[in-house]
């Protein structure tokens, strides 16, 4: 350790990036160098192969008093930030000023109508001072020290920040009390060796960009208000959710509120999940991003400076920042500190089909049964709460599901799946003796006490019930042991957890909000978020990973029982859920706008790590339409998770219900979904084992394009395929952006030539655009009812020649559903690869699995000219070559297992 000394020079020059000779003496750490110059700036900068800088900001101080007026009227609209966030409060000049703030009322914000905060921080409104910096093994760790009261109670007056660059492209800013400790977020951050690292891509050019700079408003530290802003280099910012807006943020006077909770998604609105991390395109086309690891209530404002504020209300600032420099290795680097989602079971990526208000068993038989008789892909069957005795867990209802074991042995027969409900809230008002769950819980203490130590009462659809607290390892046990009993009369594959924000439909508890500090928080939130808070302290921490400490609890109980890949989607998700499960966007409506509102939702969940994510396809709440359920069922087979869910009390809205000519339209939609599941399966095991997004928007391929940095319409399935869904009523055409390159029809292998363009498209009712970047591979499979029956089927392996007519692709293969399959070596990968007229199929592992599936046409797009004769390992085969420049290899019966080359001349 190494005291560090102040300087004496006021210089605030940002040093360039590898320049030795600065007013300071960096700190000798190979990557981060440090700065302490005058006036109590600190600058923090990673030297990144010599061309990155990354700057921390300042930290100061000054005098305290009113700021002259002229002062504050200097400061720019767009960089006033608010001094007054708190909701349903008339902004007084008194007030205000009683903050130390600058106080400009409308009329003086020249005429601005839009949301320029009235009252806001001066330049020097005081704040904490930066000393006793040292040297860390890492980086450097200091103190920061604040001389004058703020304005929140319980102002924390010494901090400790620590800075750490932990991998060459993550760096850890830590600020906590000195002190005493807070409460932090239970998060194993796996230890990061040098060899699991992403390798560094060097930018052609070098990147100088301050990616955060934190002198422009004050940081606070209370007890229960915590703040701190930032400039954003760029206005191109992604992520925090879950909130319903387009996929590129808006940031005129934009404020998001994060705490999990149970609403229809509503623009504007905090909803089920917190993921308080943002990915922002620099205006270089490189990428960077933040994870703010935080559970508790808070609040990001974005202003169009462009510029962001965290506000939270407990725990610590415990900052993660990502240095990419592209989108993809943005959220790899994410996930490397969140950990990377399960491999889904096969059959989980098949379609599902569920309703609310079947009604019986029988009922809900029937549309398997229908489903089989027009021959529509169904890979699960779903039951939402009716089929419980009295909404209550773990029971069935006798009268109308009595048939739903025979059901369930049914579906098993054919190949397929079952999946129900469960929500975390137990009843509590059976006799006693009457419900194990409820008496098992009390007797063993797995709820969630109220102040008075009693089990706190809310309510949810069964009426009262109390909540299990599943920070408990006891209540993982006896939620493992209800399982169990249940499974053994319902041999139920899957799990779906809702409900789990969780969900109350009381104000607090049936005693309604405690008068403590944990449910009067001096700055409260969205009173519409704190409404349901449930009153014990430690809720106010883990209100926001209830859900992700359900799935937990509820992944390893299926693990347990069924010794095959957990099943999972649940509602309420936070950082790190991806691991335990998936998740659907909610309750939406049947509506167009709901339609197209699902793709930003979804390529956000991508952002999360948590690619397993869907929309209930048709709607939800509200009547469909046949126009509207045909379209969706299109998109919808594009969702990394297909589900068609639907409400009690309206029309049936699965595929049979629907004329035939929908029905066959819905089907084809979900036989192309069944054909690319070797491709979505092998996107998996890639998220999987690193990180990489499944649906992607497009921006991640294409980062110097600026024009695909606002596309919400489309979207691709890996590098790969590009979806171009209709998302309006009564047109038989759709507009598409098409990035710059050859693009070919995936049905037809017709060429598009782009040159970064919008391109109108015939898109009649029974046709959803597809298509293939130039450069890919992609491995399909003739479609079956389920995927117990694709997986056997015939390969067809499809190439998309690039200008230079090179293509690449790959495919992981397993048997669907071992647990930690890759990890044992029981797989094969294969990588395909097209060079000089000839396609080759590398085998680079194997095991049995692959040994029964052949390979039975190769089919070539963008083969410019006709050849003479084709080979298949070095033997005449017989082709066909149609002039839209498709080459198609037939009857091939070729062993995956087995590497192979086709050559055409
Ligand atoms: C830095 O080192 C000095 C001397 O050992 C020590 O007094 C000070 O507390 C250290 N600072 C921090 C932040 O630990
Ligand atoms: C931070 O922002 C302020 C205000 O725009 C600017 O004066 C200062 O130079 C910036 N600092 C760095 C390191 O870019
Ligand atoms: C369900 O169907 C089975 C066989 O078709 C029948 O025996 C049973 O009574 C039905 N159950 C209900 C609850 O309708
Ligand atoms: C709740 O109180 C019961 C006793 O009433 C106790 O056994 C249990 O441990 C408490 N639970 C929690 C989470 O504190
Ligand atoms: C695509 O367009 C570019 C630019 O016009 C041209 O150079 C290239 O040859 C075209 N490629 C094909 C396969 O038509
Ligand atoms: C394509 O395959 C051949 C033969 O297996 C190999 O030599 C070549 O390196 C591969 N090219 C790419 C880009 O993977
Ligand atoms: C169930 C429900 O009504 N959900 C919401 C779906 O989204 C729209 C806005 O897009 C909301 O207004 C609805 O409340």
């Amino acid at each position: 350790m190494k005291s560090y000394q102040k300087l004496t020079t006021d210089s605030t020059q940002v040093p360039e990036a590898g320049e030795d000779n600065v007013d300071g003496r960096p700190l000798c750490h190979q990557k981060l160098s440090a700065w302490w110059l005058g006036g109590g700036l600190l600058m923090v900068a990673a030297l990144l192969s010599g061309v990155t800088v990354w700057v921390l900001g300042q930290i100061w101080w000054s005098q305290h008093g009113t700021p002259p007026l002229a002062k504050c009227v200097s400061i720019p609209e767009d960089l006033r930030f608010d001094c007054y966030p708190e909701r349903n409060t008339v902004v007084t000049q008194e007030l205000c000023e009683a903050r130390g703030c600058c106080f400009v009322d409308s009329e003086q914000s020249s005429g601005s109508t839009n949301g320029v905060p009235w009252c806001f921080y001066p330049p020097d409104f005081p704040s904490y001072t930066l000393g006793s910096v040292n040297e860390t093994e890492l980086g450097l760790v200091g103190f920061l020290t604040r001389k004058a009261k703020a304005y929140y109670p319980k102002d924390i007056e010494k901090l400790q920040l620590s800075v750490e660059f932990e991998t060459d492209t993550r760096l850890h800013v830590k600020i906590t009390d000195a002190t005493s400790p807070r409460n932090e977020v239970p998060l194993e951050v796996p230890p990061v060796t040098k060899k699991a690292e992403t390798p560094y891509i060097p930018l052609s050019s070098p990147r100088r960009t301050v990616l955060l700079n934190t002198t422009m408003a004050p940081l606070f530290f209370a007890d229960q208000f915590l703040q701190i802003s930032t400039l954003l280099p760029s206005s191109y910012l992604y992520g925090l959710g879950e909130h319903r807006s387009n996929f590129l943020h808006s940031l005129e006077w934009n404020t998001l509120t994060f705490w999990a909770r149970d609403v229809p998604p509503t623009e504007s609105f905090n909803l089920y999940g917190v993921h308080p991390f943002y990915l922002v395109m620099e205006k270089t086309g490189a990428a960077h991003g933040v994870f703010l690891l935080n559970s508790n209530a808070m609040e990001v404002a974005l202003q169009p400076a462009p510029a962001l504020t965290w506000r939270t209300i407990g725990g610590v600032l415990d900052f993660y920042i990502f240095l990419g420099p592209d989108p993809n290795l943005v959220v790899q680097q994410y996930q490397q500190v969140i950990g990377f989602p399960a491999m889904p079971p096969y059959w989980g990526l098949g379609f599902h089909l569920c309703r609310w208000g079947y009604g019986s068993s029988n009922e809900t038989w029937e549309t398997v049964k229908a489903m089989r008789n027009f021959q529509i892909p169904q890979d699960a069957q779903w039951n939402d709460i009716d089929y419980m005795e009295g909404y209550r867990d773990f029971t069935v209802d006798s009268q109308k599901f009595g048939a739903l074991p025979q059901m369930v042995e049914d579906l098993h027969k054919h190949g397929q799946y079952y999946v129900m409900i469960l929500d975390p809230g137990i009843s509590s008002t059976q006799p006693p003796g009457s419900y194990w769950p409820y008496d098992e819980g009390l007797k063993r203490g797995v709820f969630i006490n109220n102040t008075q130590g009693e089990p706190l009462i809310g309510k949810v659809w069964p009426g009262l019930t109390a909540y299990p607290d599943f920070s408990n390892p006891d209540t993982h046990q006896w939620w493992l042991e209800n399982l169990n009993r249940f499974h053994s009369i319902v041999p139920f594959d899957g799990i779906w957890i809702d409900m789990n924000e969780p969900s109350d439909f009381m104000d607090g508890s049936s005693e309604g909000c405690s008068q403590g500090k944990l449910d009067n928080p001096p700055y409260g939130l969205n009173p519409c978020s704190t409404r349901e808070s449930i009153g014990t302290s430690a809720h106010y921490n883990l209100h926001n990973l209830y859900g992700l400490m359900e799935a937990k609890a509820t992944a390893s109980a299926l693990i347990k029982l069924r010794e095959k890949r957990p099943f999972i989607i649940s509602r309420s998700t936070f950082p790190s859920q991806g691991k335990y499960s998936g998740h659907w966007l909610g309750d939406n409506r049947s509506s167009w706008k709901d339609m197209a509102w699902s793709i930003p939702g979804m390529l956000s969940f991508s952002l999360f790590g948590i690619p397993l994510v869907g929309a209930d396809i048709c709607g939800f709440s509200g009547s469909t339409s046949e126009e509207l359920c045909t379209r969706w069922m299109q998109l919808g087979a594009f969702y990394p998770f297909s589900r068609n869910h639907n409400t009690q009390d309206e029309k049936a809205q699965d595929p049979p219900a629907f004329s035939p000519a929908a029905r066959t339209t819905m089907k084809e939609a979900l036989e192309i979904r069944y054909s690319l599941l070797p491709y979505l399966y092998s996107l998996f095991h890639r998220a999987h084992l690193q990180g990489d997004t499944v649906a992607r928007p497009l921006f991640f391929e294409f980062p110097k394009d600026v024009a695909t940095y606002s596309i919400d319409k489309q979207f691709l399935w890996g590098r790969g395929l590009l979806v171009t869904p209709v998302l309006d009523p009564g047109v038989d055409w759709v507009v598409g952006y098409f990035p710059r390159g050859l693009w070919y029809d995936y049905y037809t292998g017709s060429l598009v030539n782009s040159s970064g363009e919008n391109l109108k498209m015939a898109a009649p009712l029974d046709h959803i655009n597809l298509h293939i970047r130039e450069g890919t591979i992609l491995p399909t499979q003739k479609p079956g009812c389920c995927t117990v029956i694709s997986r056997g089927n015939p390969m067809r392996l499809i190439a998309a020649l690039s200008q230079n007519a090179n293509a690449w692709g790959d495919l992981y293969w397993d048997d669907g559903e071992s647990l930690d399959a890759f990890a044992k070596g029981d797989y094969s990968y294969l990588v395909f690869n097209v060079t000089q007229n000839t396609f080759t199929s590398a085998v680079l592992h194997s095991n049995v699995e692959a040994t029964h599936v052949t390979v039975d046409v190769l089919t070539v797009y963008g083969v410019g000219e006709e050849p003479k004769i084709v080979t298949v390992n070095g033997k005449e085969w017989p082709f066909s070559y149609l002039t839209n420049q498709v080459l198609t290899v037939s009857d091939l019966q070729l062993s995956l297992s087995q590497g192979f080359s086709i050559q055409w001349k």
